[in-house]
């Protein structure tokens, strides 16, 4: 049955006023949010959903934590933003506070996910130069296909994904792409000596949450540092208790050297990211070399701090590990026709829909949404679910409840 799409006046009013006055760089689920707390969010018709993309993994805390936006609060009235040219009481507390909490030398703030890319890209090819003597202009840097690391034009030059490239060219050279969990591939690759990093998700968000095998992270940081190239870890996804554990790679016990962080480093206030490494690399950067106008702001400093502290206090990674666990389980004993794949980890999980419709993916999350939760499709045929860490048992239960109710009715 092809799903209700029920939209209300009020809600086209909103679709139609965004349609007309903004970029069309987005095909959003018909679905205009006005209020946020926890794991809820509620439309203009005052309907109630469940969030299961919070925010693309920005508001693992869940929305509005009352902690984080009393801190946002109290911070917005004393000072939001100094520039760099001047410092400020909060840099320094929040710099000792996250090199601490992650286990590194420094941190160089910024704001979105993908200018800590970009930094972390400039950090490794300073490096390169400078430390490990790659000639001039030579550094190469490893990705993987079916990559996600943001939309500026040198992270797109990377990119496999025709969408994001496509007439945007031409590229930044220094790249090579390898496929995604294969170990013969980066050894081979890494056999160049012009290579300075090899950049990877620890699971792949945008490719539909892919899990590679056991011991892939950890086989590949061990090449690296055996080839004198730095592992850099995007975690601006995985990071922040969304898999079960603080970081992605704690799962491998494996230390990045240079660490990227973003999305819920804020708890879904503002954008804040934050690119973590040891001396050796972070000091090749001199005064002037790298910086941004907000980068490092006492707003953004002072609500990470609390975003980073609810993480821990609240146990959030423990609760992700435990309710995923529990999710996978409960959407395999579904054991739907249509659902072909379940995999994840911790509350990071996708499920990949295999019907002749190629619109299924979509059609079931309308479904979805009409029986109050909101997720949305990658690639066509893959749904996501994430959830705010802090779900429940009860409220697992109930989203299990209405995943199975949709796949019926659909
Ligand atoms: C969109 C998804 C996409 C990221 C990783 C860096 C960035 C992202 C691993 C850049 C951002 C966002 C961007 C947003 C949709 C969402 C996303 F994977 F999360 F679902 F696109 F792939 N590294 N991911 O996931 O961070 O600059 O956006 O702060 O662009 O549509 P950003």
């Amino acid at each position: 049955m092809q799903a209700t799409n029920m939209i209300s006046s009020l809600t086209q009013h909103f679709l139609e006023k965004e349609a007309l006055y903004g970029a069309h760089n987005y095909h959003p689920l018909p679905v205009v949010l006005t209020r946020g707390r926890g794991v809820f969010v509620w439309d203009v018709d005052d309907r109630r959903y469940y969030d299961f993309l919070s925010g693309y993994s920005a508001v693992n805390q869940g929305h509005c934590h009352p902690r984080i936006i009393e801190t946002f609060i109290e911070q917005a009235q004393k000072l939001t933003l100094t520039s760099r040219a001047f410092h400020n009481d909060a840099l320094g507390e929040y710099a000792e506070f996250i090199t601490k909490f992650f286990g590194y030398d420094k941190v160089l703030p910024m704001n979105t996910g993908v200018e800590a890319v970009e930094t972390g890209i400039k950090l490794a090819r300073r490096w390169g130069y400078e430390v490990k003597g790659v000639p001039q202009n030579k550094a190469k840097i490893i990705t993987c296909e079916h990559n996600f690391h943001g939309r500026t034009l040198s992270v797109i030059s990377f990119s496999s994904d025709d969408s994001s490239r496509k007439d945007f060219g031409p590229f930044t050279p220094g790249f090579e792409l390898i496929p995604y969990n294969d170990i013969a591939a980066l050894q081979l690759a890494l056999l160049d000596t012009d290579v300075v990093a090899f950049l990877v998700e620890p699971i792949q968000g945008e490719a539909g949450v892919i899990v590679p095998d056991e011991g892939y992270l950890s086989k590949a940081a061990a090449i690296c540092k055996e080839a004198n190239v730095l592992f850099i870890a995007d975690e601006i996804q995985t990071g922040l208790a969304r898999t079960g554990k603080m970081l992605a790679c704690d799962h491998e016990n494996v230390r990045p050297d240079i660490l990227l962080l973003g999305k819920a480093l804020s708890g879904g206030t503002m954008p804040v990211s934050a690119v973590l490494a040891d001396d050796e690399i972070m000091l090749t950067i001199k005064p002037g070399d790298h910086g941004s106008t907000y980068g490092g702001n006492p707003l953004a400093c002072k609500v990470a701090i609390t975003a980073l502290q609810v993480l821990a206090d609240e146990q959030m990674a423990e609760n992700s590990a435990i309710e995923g666990e529990y999710f996978r389980q409960e959407l395999l004993a579904l054991n739907h026709e249509h659902i072909s794949v379940v995999r994840g980890k911790g509350l990071f999980n996708a499920i990949v829909i295999d019907h002749p419709n190629k619109d299924a993916a979509w059609d079931i999350c309308l479904e979805m949404k009409d029986n109050g939760l909101i997720a949305k499709p990658t690639h066509g045929d893959r749904i996501r679910f994430a959830p705010p860490l802090i779900i429940t048992r009860t409220q697992t239960d109930e989203c299990i409840y209405i995943i199975r109710k949709s796949l019926e009715n659909f």
